[in-house]
């Protein structure tokens, strides 16, 4: 008996997969077809696929070629694969061809003409493209553009920034540079908006009323009410409204969010969350100060693992010196029934930027820099019992972001990360902040 080993991703199974099936198939008695799991697929960049893993498996399965299906998790795995199915044939479609030539020492290696004119990113890009207009003055609206490469289904036609000389080539080179927010948000589907903070309440209202998708960063306003109000006015209108926190969509940090919730540390009584950045006087003149930059990553796990009911919150600012209206550095306490939280963020001193979630069974502790971290760890104290967990990050976040924003675009009641209440208690805490509420100023 032949037996034949084939893999893929097969997302939005077309007649270019089943050929190729039916072909890998017929080179031998018993095909196993392995496919890729979401991770797997993230960790080689392809980061847009449309269905699940289970959907993909039933797609495969409802074929009826294959005659077992796998599930393929990490690099290496194929030569595994081989050895514990015992395979005589490995197959793939021709343009992978040569990269799989060592797997030739395990069994022999067959590429299949792949079939011309189909693909899954042509069915996926099938769907409309969101032509997407950049709003900001900071040196972060690089990053986004350089990460919007990596989504299909988003093209950047425009941005709106007093700094445009300041911006990478690519943004130098999209079809619309203005100062005037009024004309790009006429000219574009979606907005992605890192203005100061003041000014994020009046734009995003604008964009939602003319009928624009927003990706905001953190905070979308400096009050609850407002960050509330714009929430259901999307809603209303049936118009994406998404906050941007990049950690928000970390793979690691979703992880370590997952295993808080199943217990896993006991009972959450502490956190503590540090966020600092010393930035370059160049880049202070043109982005925002302490709290506001950091201070909503600092606070999304406080708020997603103890929740948004906290009793009680204390804020602690050291200013510049040269400058007493600007934070250095701020400290915020907040107070819950049955626990605590400090998050100490800013640009104007430099500290450790880790986080530790204290429970009644071990802790977890993700290293700095936690929120873009790749790797973090369960302790315990009987030291045989701690684990590492380690997952890849491309793009800091930014580009699962993107891909979660066009798809929430494209699809109704795609989930976000970020709940509509941790969204508007952050906007909370920065009102506190504008206002002086239960503050020091040191
Ligand atoms: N294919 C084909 N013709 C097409 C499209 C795809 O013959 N028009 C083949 C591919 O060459 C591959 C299989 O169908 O052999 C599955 O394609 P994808 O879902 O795109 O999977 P891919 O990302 O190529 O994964 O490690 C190897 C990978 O797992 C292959």
């Amino acid at each position: 008996m032949i037996r034949v080993i084939t893999y893929g991703t097969f997302d939005m199974l077309h007649h270019g997969h089943i050929r190729l099936l039916e072909r890998a198939k017929a080179l031998g008695d018993y095909l196993v077809v392995g496919v890729t799991s979401d991770d797997f697929d993230k960790s080689r960049g392809k980061i847009n696929v449309k269905q699940s893993l289970i959907e993909r498996i039933e797609a495969v399965k409802s074929t009826g070629i294959a005659d077992e299906i796998i599930v393929e998790e990490y690099e290496g795995q194929k030569i595994e694969d081989i050895r514990n199915f015992k395979i005589n044939i490995f197959t793939v479609g021709s343009d992978w061809k040569g990269k799989f030539d060592y797997l030739s020492s395990y069994c022999k290696v067959v590429y299949l003409e792949r079939t011309s004119g189909i693909s899954s990113s042509e069915i996926r890009s099938a769907s409309r493209t969101v032509k997407m207009g950049l709003v900001g003055d900071a040196l972060f609206l690089d990053k986004v553009m350089a990460e919007s490469k990596y989504v299909n289904g988003i093209d950047i036609v425009g941005v709106c920034s007093n700094n445009i000389g300041m911006l990478c080539k690519d943004l130098q080179n999209v079809d619309i540079k203005t100062n005037d927010f009024d004309q790009l948000i006429t000219e574009v589907d979606a907005l992605y908006i890192r203005s100061i903070p003041q000014k994020h309440y009046s734009q995003i209202k604008k964009a939602i009323e003319m009928g624009k998708h927003v990706l905001c960063e953190s905070p979308l306003s400096l009050s609850y009410e407002n960050s509330d109000e714009l929430l259901r006015l999307a809603k209303a209108r049936k118009i994406v409204l998404m906050e941007g926190i990049k950690t928000a969509y970390a793979t690691a940090y979703n992880r370590m969010l997952l295993l808080v919730k199943e217990g896993k540390i006991g009972r959450v009584v502490s956190l503590d969350a540090t966020c600092t950045s010393l930035i370059k006087l160049q880049e202070k003149v043109t982005d925002w100060s302490g709290l506001y930059e950091w201070g909503p990553t600092a606070l999304l796990p406080v708020f997603q693992i103890l929740g948004t009911d906290y009793r009680d919150t204390r804020i602690i600012t050291k200013v510049y010196d040269d400058n007493p209206s600007a934070d250095a550095y701020t400290r915020v306490d907040l107070l819950y029934d049955h626990a605590f939280a400090e998050i100490k963020v800013g640009d104007g001193v430099k500290s450790e930027g880790e986080l530790v979630i204290s429970g009644t069974n071990g802790y977890i502790y993700v290293p700095a820099p936690w929120w873009k971290t790749e790797y973090f760890e369960i302790r315990f104290e009987d030291q045989n019992l701690n684990r590492r967990y380690f997952y890849t990050l491309d793009g800091e976040g930014i580009r699962y972001e993107l891909v979660t924003f066009v798809r929430a675009i494209e699809e109704e009641n795609v989930r976000l990360n970020i709940d509509n209440e941790v969204t508007c208690k952050i906007s909370e805490i920065m009102s506190d902040y504008e206002n002086k509420k239960n503050m020091t100023l040191i």
